[in-house]
């Protein structure tokens, strides 16, 4: 069992030539658009973030536990509450860069649309709450904080096919219907690894990916968090 984990971590590092995809060794953040959608009432920003790690864990994420939604409310906003990482921000695809760096995510266009899952499963032409805009800062409507799930509120959203300003901000919806949430990893510190032959090797990959990051980036120019284990 150890020796078969071990060969596993080898191959995943693509130390012993088996393909390797190209995020292998660069550290990063890993940002994910949810598989399941909700209604306007997320429960306020901690609601938001809860059901972002409820899905990193079930999707046996690294850092699952460690993860904020990109959301706004009057309690904040990502610029406000989320750490200002200088390393890459990814998706969970194994190819594909969101961001160099918390300035480049923010700048008002990303590298890649937001459309990869915790499961590593596309969702594109998805819209997700954010009641924010493209610089992270708060814009509305914000479904009453995020507590709303009547029609006649709403909530800005943005879209996981757009690569603009609207990724963030595309439109508002009614607070009534459903939307998916952006979770980004917050953290800088090493969770103990997992291996696990069960899951998919992309998943695999990035585990690496994140951990090598800990190991080797550095928390970047913002208050970086320790992980919650
Ligand atoms: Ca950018």
């Amino acid at each position: 069992m150890t020796a078969t984990s071990s060969t596993t971590m080898a191959a995943k590092n693509g130390e012993d030539g088996e393909v390797c995809s190209s995020l292998c060794k660069i550290a990063g953040k890993v940002v994910f658009i949810t598989s399941k959608g909700y209604d306007g009432d997320l429960g306020g920003l901690a609601g938001a973030d809860d059901k972002c790690n409820t899905l990193a864990m079930e999707a046996g994420l690294a850092n699952a536990g460690n993860f904020m939604a990109w959301l706004s409310s009057a309690e904040g906003s990502p610029s406000s509450r989320m750490t200002k990482y200088e390393e890459p921000y990814l998706l969970l695809d194994g190819e594909s860069i969101v961001a160099a760096s918390w300035s480049e995510l923010t700048d008002g266009s990303v590298d890649s649309a937001i459309n990869v899952d915790e499961t590593s499963a596309l969702q594109p032409g998805k819209r997700a709450w954010t009641g924010t805009t493209a610089s992270g800062a708060a814009s509305s409507p914000t479904c009453k904080d995020w507590t709303s799930e009547i029609k006649e509120d709403g909530g800005l959203q943005g879209s996981s096919s757009s690569v603009d300003v609207e990724w963030s901000s595309k439109a508002a919806a009614s607070c009534f219907t459903s939307g998916r949430r952006i979770c980004v990893e917050q953290c800088y510190q090493a969770r103990p690894m997992r291996a696990s032959r069960s899951r998919p090797m992309r998943v695999l990959v990035m585990k690496k990916a994140s951990a090598t990051a800990w190991v080797t980036g550095a928390p970047g120019s913002g208050d970086g968090r320790p992980c919650l284990l």
